[in-house]
């Protein structure tokens, strides 16, 4: 049976566009459910149970989206008015449609993104308040890793370790946005909890780079799971019969995890190749997982690049002043890279001719 629709066209938009694999429908189709919001879904208890295994945390909670995951998180960590930090080129600043203040009513203390995904730990320890009636309370620090917007890149362990020392130092707890948090861990070389171990909370999705069709999960500690819980119900996010999806999440953690590495070598020869051509701007050394941002010269009309590579064929997405991003994932191969770096490599170098043409003209 071909479940998959557009199969000519190559799309590198995200690695969101995957489609459940075999295992993980024949996993839906035979899953036992019971209703979630009695914690009698035995599908569902089995994927939080899992993930809370895998992540090394105490326990897990089944969210319908990685949004709010992110968003109950916060929530369970500040009230109304209370503040969370975060980096401007977050995800959760930039693509969640500002939840934590529509919904949670949370400040937010913005501090540059360093190239690497990093924020400068020593701004996040001045960003933190000190106690005054005048100013809001710093409730969670906010860190993201694999980063989306720089590339994939992965955050140091060493890293990690710092902002964990200035969140004991100062009582402050640390969220970790993971949607490819396995895609971390695999470019690392190291189990997950290795990563884990230095937040106090993880919010990691199944739909991305691990072909679920639904889902995501937050883990932490049991006492602060039960908030998110909480949290979840209000958002309107709390299910039924979710084993139904949670299955294809379980199939997703058992399969598609040791896989990964396969789309890093994809990203990264993509990289290599697309730095070599005329009118292409990114860093090959950058790329160290599957995503790859690049951006193109000045004269080239981004926008209108990214419709011709559309014609072509060939999808990406438009990342504004970042650039154009490619990720790769589970439904394209070697020759799909190929394909679109012949769209890319005629297409780019062809409108740079035609600007530079009209600048003489
Ligand atoms: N990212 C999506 C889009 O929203 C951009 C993508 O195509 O990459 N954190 C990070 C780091 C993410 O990349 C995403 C999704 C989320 C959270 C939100 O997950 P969903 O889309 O499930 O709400």
């Amino acid at each position: 049976m071909n479940t998959h629709e557009n199969n000519t066209l190559l799309d590198f938009r995200s690695d969101t566009i995957t489609r459940p694999t075999a295992a993980m429908r024949q996993a839906m189709a035979d899953a036992i459910v019971g209703d979630d919001q009695y914690g009698e879904d035995p599908t569902v208890n089995r994927l939080e149970a899992l993930a809370a295994q895998m992540v090394g945390k105490e326990a897990a909670v089944y969210v319908p989206s990685g949004t709010m995951g992110n968003v109950s998180a916060m929530m369970a960590r500040c009230g109304r008015g209370d503040e969370a930090i975060l980096g401007d080129e977050s995800h959760i600043y930039w693509f969640e449609s500002g939840s934590p203040a529509a919904l949670g009513g949370i400040t937010q203390f913005i501090l540059p993104t360093e190239v690497d995904g990093t924020i400068d730990p020593t701004r996040i320890e001045l960003a933190i308040r000190v106690d005054r009636s005048g100013y809001p309370r710093t409730q969670v620090i906010c860190i993201e890793n694999t980063h989306n917007r720089r590339s994939g890149r992965v955050l140091p362990l060493s890293y990690m370790r710092e902002v964990a020392q200035i969140s004991s130092r100062h009582n402050v707890p640390v969220h970790l946005d993971g949607a490819r948090i396995f895609n971390a861990a695999a470019a690392l070389g190291v189990g997950v909890p290795e990563i884990t171990a230095h937040v106090d909370s993880v919010q990691f999705c199944l739909s991305k780079a691990l072909a679920a069709p639904v889902g995501s999960v937050v883990a932490g500690s049991a006492d602060f799971i039960e908030r998110v819980r909480r949290q979840r119900k209000l958002l309107g996010g709390a299910m039924r019969q979710a084993g139904v999806i949670a299955a294809a999440g379980i199939v997703a953690l058992e399969t598609m995890v040791d896989r990964l590495p396969e789309d890093h070598v994809r990203a990264k020869r993509l990289a290599a190749s697309l730095a070599r051509i005329a009118g292409v701007t990114l860093d090959p050394e950058g790329v160290q997982t599957n995503i790859v941002v690049f951006q193109v010269d000045g004269s080239i009309d981004q926008t209108e690049l990214a419709e011709r590579l559309k014609e072509r064929g060939l999808l990406v997405s438009n990342y504004g002043a970042v650039g154009l991003r490619m990720v790769t994932h589970v439904d394209v191969d070697d020759a799909d890279v190929d394909k679109a770096l012949d769209i890319i490599g005629s297409t780019v170098p062809t409108m740079l001719e035609g600007s530079r043409v009209r600048a003489a003209d």
